[in-house]
């Protein structure tokens, strides 16, 4: 078995077969995995777990852990490990259809909190300890420290705090990659907390490598398998339109002056609408642009290649197959220009305060008043969670939410009287973008921002259903401050739920 990319005797001799590193994690462990939107999570490990798992229950013994990473993985962990009903707990982010069913019939507990805050809620022992870490990594340096793959996420506080650690040595991952992290180890429980000295989306304030107490390591795998994401659709004319929109809108304020003209980092969600904006910023004619993100996917590596973005600082990519390849090709220009931390930092909210990032995420729903629900259908199924949409919206400079003003074939209207479930409130979102315009909603008093929701990003086949229920509220409402008629408020939902349709 090749061992090139280990450079250390002691890890070199710990090296055994996925299945031998495996059965070190027992049932009933709280087990930390790498990871963070399907790069950088362990790909052999997860599964020879999964086997493990049936084998036991097979057998008629119970086996279930749970399972904490940065974010979502891939089909070799979560969903290996949901398949093989494997789950009992599951946090803090995940996108995979098999752990989706589970959490949404009763089967899996799934904690779904801010993608910055997970760090420090297992610091403070929230979650309990941690069992084992299993962390990929590009390569093992001669004086035991890691090189990150393509993730960062959580690994630093996994490997910090768990009391055994398995490592994944992936060949599959540049070893150039050397060099592109800045990992961050000067934060601290309060009351002992500094400010962290980032003044600027490209400073660099920590270290190239994660360190890893060696008396903890109890195995080393050795692996060569991609990362794997979903496919991207090709983006349809909503998408262009609404980053049309988007763009038209930042234009603007860069006209009025409250924004430069290089704009302020970005923060992108992932999906086909971002993917569209950052297209279109291909062709804005901006130039000198930043990214303060979590996640890079194939339109930001775009403007990076044609000079549009300068660097972008982020915690985990999320790249097609081809763009995966282009990455590895060029590894060495993306590494001039890429900077990627832990999630504590990439999502720290006194960072992006600072910083001034301008969030843009897709929604699920919105409701008149400018509630944002980002995560459930029907306020009971879960899609995939708040990931760090809401450290970017609560933090940032300006939010924006994202998304086609219909779903389900113009079944559901994304504008509702009231939203099912609330992640971003009212407080919190500056301007709601759909295919028929943009609402901009600062400063405007609750009222003002309904008619301007409404007017600007209501489907017409909604529009006058919706413009009913406003004006009936502004009529028989329990006060005119927030009108609601609440026996009707979430009405649209329960009819969707027993006809099929929003519409009555
Ligand atoms: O379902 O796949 O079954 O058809 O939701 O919707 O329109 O493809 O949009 O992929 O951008 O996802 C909010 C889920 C949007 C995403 C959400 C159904 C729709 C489809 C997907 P199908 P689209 P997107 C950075 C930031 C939270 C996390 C986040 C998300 C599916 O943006 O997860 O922002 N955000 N993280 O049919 C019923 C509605 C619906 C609806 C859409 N109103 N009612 N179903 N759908 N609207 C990344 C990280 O944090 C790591």
């Amino acid at each position: 078995m090749s061992v090139a990319r280990i450079h250390n005797a002691r890890m070199r001799d710990l090296v055994v077969s996925a299945e031998a590193a495996a059965a070190f994690i027992g049932p009933g462990e709280t087990v930390a995995m790498s990871g963070f939107t399907g790069s950088g999570y362990p790909k052999a490990v997860p599964m020879a777990l999964a086997q493990r798992i049936e084998a036991s229950h097979q057998a008629g013994q119970e086996f279930k852990i749970n399972l904490l990473t940065g974010a979502s993985t891939a089909p070799e962990l979560d969903g290996a490990l949901a398949k093989a009903e494997g789950l009992a707990l599951r946090m803090p982010f995940q996108t995979d259809p098999d752990a989706r069913k589970r959490i949404n019939s009763g089967e899996l507990d799934y904690i779904d909190i801010h993608l910055s805050h997970v760090a420090q809620h297992v610091w403070f022992g929230f979650y309990g300890d941690i069992d084992t870490a299993v962390v990929e990594v590009s390569s093992i340096l001669e004086d035991g420290s890691l090189v990150p793959a393509t993730s960062v996420g959580n690994n630093k506080t996994w490997l910090d705090l768990a009391k055994k650690v398995i490592i994944e040595v992936n060949e599959w991952q540049p070893e150039d990659i050397l060099g592109m992290h800045d990992v961050y180890y000067g934060t601290a429980l309060p009351p002992h907390r500094k400010p962290i000295p980032l003044v600027n989306a490209d400073d660099r304030i920590g270290q190239h490598t994660l360190k890893v107490d060696p008396s903890k390591v109890v195995a080393v795998v050795y692996t060569n398998a991609p990362d794997r994401n979903s496919p991207f659709k090709p983006a349809d004319a909503d998408s262009k339109q609404i980053a049309t929109y988007l763009i038209d809108f930042l234009k603007h304020e860069v006209s009025k002056g409250r924004l430069p003209h290089n704009l302020l980092p970005l923060q992108s969600g992932v999906g086909n609408i971002p993917n569209a904006v950052l297209a279109g910023l291909a062709e804005s004619g901006f130039r000198g642009l930043t990214a303060f993100t979590e996640v890079i996917q194939d339109g930001m590596l775009d403007l990076l290649k044609s000079g549009v973005l300068e660097y972008a600082s982020c915690t985990g990519f999320a790249l097609s197959p081809e763009a995966n390849e282009e990455f590895k090709r060029n590894i060495k220009f993306y590494r001039e220009r890429i900077i990627m931390r832990t999630q504590e930092i990439s999502n720290h909210p006194e960072l992006v305060r600072r910083l001034g990032c301008i969030g843009m995420n897709g929604m699920i729903e919105a409701d008149l008043y400018g509630n944002v629900n980002s995560t459930h259908v029907m306020g009971s199924r879960i899609m995939n969670g708040i990931g760090g949409s809401g450290d970017f919206t609560r933090n940032g400079f300006l939010s924006t939410f994202l998304s086609p003003s219909l779903a389900k074939g113009g079944d559901i209207s994304a504008i509702v009287p009231m939203v099912s479930h609330v992640d971003h409130t009212e407080h919190d979102v500056s301007i709601i973008v759909t295919e028929q315009g943009l609402a901009d909603l600062r400063g405007l008093a609750p009222r003002k921002r309904a008619r301007v929701i409404i007017d600007k990003c209501a489907h017409p086949s909604f529009r006058d259903a919706l413009n009913d229920y406003f004006e009936r509220a502004q009529r028989d409402g329990y006060g005119m401050h927030t009108p609601h008629l609440l026996p009707e408020a979430l009405s649209w939902h329960q009819r969707y739920i027993d006809t099929g349709s929003m519409k009555k």
